[in-house]
Formats: structure tokens, sequence, C-alpha cells
């Protein structure tokens, strides 16, 4: 950082105040983490001056020996942790890799079959404003009204309906298990390719904490900093006999060049996650989420679907007459940082919502545990009651302030 202060003191200077704010508050958003020293170190090398289309062993320019090395480890590394036949570690995030499955595998006007964004889904799922929405056909199913549950006889129904060539499974706001055998006897059932999306369970499903749709699955994809706690990056999981089409798919199909220094951060991030202490964290994820979830149910809040079995806890606020935006900035007020959301059935605009969603993969990283679940839960609770009492927000804050400097954030 000195030398980055030397040079652009401007730069230099926001970046010391967002490690400051990493460090002081508290990051509920469920998709974050904060990544390991050995992992911004490597993300911070010198293999980001190399340029390397292709894959290890057939490169367009020379220079390639430690190249090859670093992402042939990174892909044995995944395959190991993950029980994949084959790994490609080159998407540049979860949305290319999302989209190179589809370039990979299916022809324009194809017909996809995935979780619609309103009810947990993500935007690379065929939403109909992306990529995926204008250049597939898209049939979209969703959760049950009662239970916020994915309605797994209507994704049979549609499937049996529609014949779709890819169903995808995954979200970004789905608090429960996803059952990805019932997902992969459907699209055996009518003849489609299983896509599941990991990208916010990863590091679970890495750590034991939720079930692996890697056995069942064609593809899975991912990103690698979530859950994954890696850098910023994609990678794809897929059954041999679909290699070539999905290596084809990102190079050169979507992508240039692979972006070394975050292959060489994702084989750190996996080999940490090969570790029995990461295993204990990912499951620590889940029992502190659910020892929020409980908590904040008792103080009376909404739970869409009643809790959570993972890292991820969407709260339906409108029931007390508020949106899930006024909601999050009375929590960040408080430091205590989420993102509003829509909720199942939402009748809000998704820009203005109905819900907030939490997550416990950073907070676990910093090493707390139920006790602060239950702090944190009667905290939120107390800014909910009034989201306009800024001196309350004040107070919270300097509360959270203090317990977070107990509790080192990693990597900072
Ligand atoms: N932006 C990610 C999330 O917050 O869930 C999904 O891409």
């Amino acid at each position: 950082m000195d030398a980055l202060a030397a040079v652009d003191p401007q730069i230099a200077a926001l970046i010391a105040q967002e490690d400051a704010r990493q460090r002081a508050t508290l990051r509920l958003i469920p998709s974050e983490n904060y990544a390991s020293a050995a992992v911004m170190a490597a993300t911070g090398s010198s293999l980001t001056n190399k340029y390397s289309e292709g894959y290890a062993g057939r490169r367009y320019y020379q220079g390639q020996g430690l190249i090859d090395q670093v992402e042939r480890l990174a892909i044995e590394r995944a395959c190991a942790l993950f029980g994949a036949e084959h790994a490609n570690v080159q998407p540049y995030s979860g949305s290319p890799a999302n989209l190179a499955v589809y370039l990979g595998l299916l022809q324009p006007g194809d017909t996809i079959l995935s979780l619609s964004l309103p009810h947990g889904g993500h935007l690379t799922h065929g939403w109909k404003v992306t990529i995926s929405g204008r250049f597939f056909n898209v049939f979209q199913y969703g959760v049950r009204p009662d239970d916020h549950r994915i309605d797994m006889d209507e994704v049979a129904r549609l499937a049996r309906a529609h014949r779709p060539r890819l169903i995808v499974c995954g979200a970004s706001a789905y608090p429960r298990i996803i059952d990805f055998a019932a997902f992969a006897e459907i699209a055996r059932e009518v003849g489609a390719l299983l896509l599941a999306d990991i990208a916010h369970i990863a590091g679970l499903v890495a750590g034991g904490a939720h079930p692996s749709p890697v056995p069942v699955a064609d593809v899975v994809t991912t990103t690698t900093h979530k859950t994954l706690r890696g850098p910023r990056g994609g990678m794809i999981l897929c059954k041999a006999e679909h290699a070539k089409a999905i290596d084809g798919g990102v190079f050169p199909g979507l992508q240039g060049g692979p972006h070394n220094h975050t292959t060489a951060a994702i084989a750190v991030a996996l080999h940490e996650a090969a570790t029995p202490a990461f295993r204990a964290y990912a499951h620590q994820v889940v029992e502190n989420a659910r020892v929020l979830a409980d908590r904040l149910a008792s103080h009376g809040l909404d739970l869409v679907s009643g809790g959570t079995d993972n890292h991820l806890i969407l709260l339906d606020v409108s029931k007390k007459g508020l949106s899930g935006k006024v909601v999050a900035r009375a929590l960040e007020g408080a430091g205590i940082v989420t993102n509003a959301n829509s909720v199942p059935f939402d009748t809000r605009k998704p820009f203005d919502p109905s819900g907030v969603r939490l997550g416990t993969p950073a907070i676990t990283s910093r090493g707390m545990g139920p006790d602060e679940m239950r702090r944190l839960a009667d905290w939120m609770a107390g800014i909910i009651a009034d989201p306009t009492d800024t001196a309350l927000q004040a107070r919270t804050c300097a509360e959270v302030e203090a317990l977070c400097a107990h509790f080192p954030a990693p990597g900072l």
C-alpha cells in the first residue's frame, strides 16, 4: 500500500477507508466475504502481467511454463475438492460462467427452464432483460405461496410441457436446501441437461454443509468469492463428456485471456477450502444463520419460508409497513450492512422491494458465533422497530464497532 499511496494518494486513501469500513461494520450481504491474506497476495501478484489465451499445454503465446502449472493446480484442486470429472477455472465470474455453459451446450433459441429472479433465481438464469433471456426461450418456475419452497411439482409439469434442453437450478436468494437429486430425475425424464449454479453455496458444498450437485448435475457453475472465500472469479465443473464443449464455450467462445492472478488465488482458496478448519467454518455459517433467523423470528419479524437451511435469510418487512430499502438504510446507519431484495410474490418494484437479504458468511469468517448472532438480531429488531430513530442507529453503530474490534477481519 506504500507504493500505491506514493503514486496515487487519492485511490490509496479510498481503499484505506474501505478497509476501515469493512473492519468496523457487520457485513451481512450473503454474497460477500473476507478473502484471506494468502488469497489477496496471489490476487495482487505478477501473474496479472501475463496473457495466456488457450489452456495448459495449448497456449497461443510463449512464456507459459509457470502459468500452466498454476492453472493445472487450480483444476486439480477443484476436481478433488468437489469430486468433479472436469473443471474450467477461467470464467471471469459467475455470469460469464453461466453464459459459457449456454454457449457450449445450447443453440440460440433453445429452451431453458429455471427459477425466476423474483423467486430467488439469478439474472443470468434467463431473466428477460439479460442476454440469457433474449437469446433463449425461457420458462421459469417459482416457489410455493404457502411455504416459499421450490415447487418441484411445477418444475416437473413445466419440464414435461416445454421439454427444455437445459434445466437450471440454483439461486441467489433462496434460504432452503435445493433438492439436486429431484432436479436430476426430472431432467433425465424429459431428456434435458441439468445445470446447478452453486455460486452462493459453493463453500457450504465444499465443507459438507449442503448436499452437492456434482454427482447428479451435468454441469455446475459457481463464483469463487462468496462462501468459497476466494478472489472474485468463476469456475465450471462438469462431466467429462461435456469438457470439450464447456472449454470451448469459455475460450474462444466467450472470453480472451484468463486472469492468471485470479486463477492463482482460486487455487489458494481451494487449498484452504480442503482443510478441516474450512469444514468447521462452513458448518458454523449454517449454524449462525439458524441462530440469527430464530432470534429474528422471536422478535416477530417475518422470514421468507419461516427460516433458513443455509447461509441466507430473507426478511419480509412489508407487513410492518416498511420497504426493504428503508430498512437496509436504517441498518447501515447502525453499522449493519445488508441489501434490499425482492421477496416471492412481491408487490413492490425490484429497486424498492419488500425484503432485506442477510447472510452469515463474512461475520463467521471473523470468528463470530451464536452469542454474537443473538446480539445482532436484537440490534436489528430495535432498528427495524423504528427506522427513523437515528439516535438509536448512532448508539448501535458504536456498539457494533466495539464488537467488531474483538473479531479481526481476515485478509485486511
Ligand atoms: N450479486 C450476487 C449476489 O449478491 O447474490 C449474485 O450475482
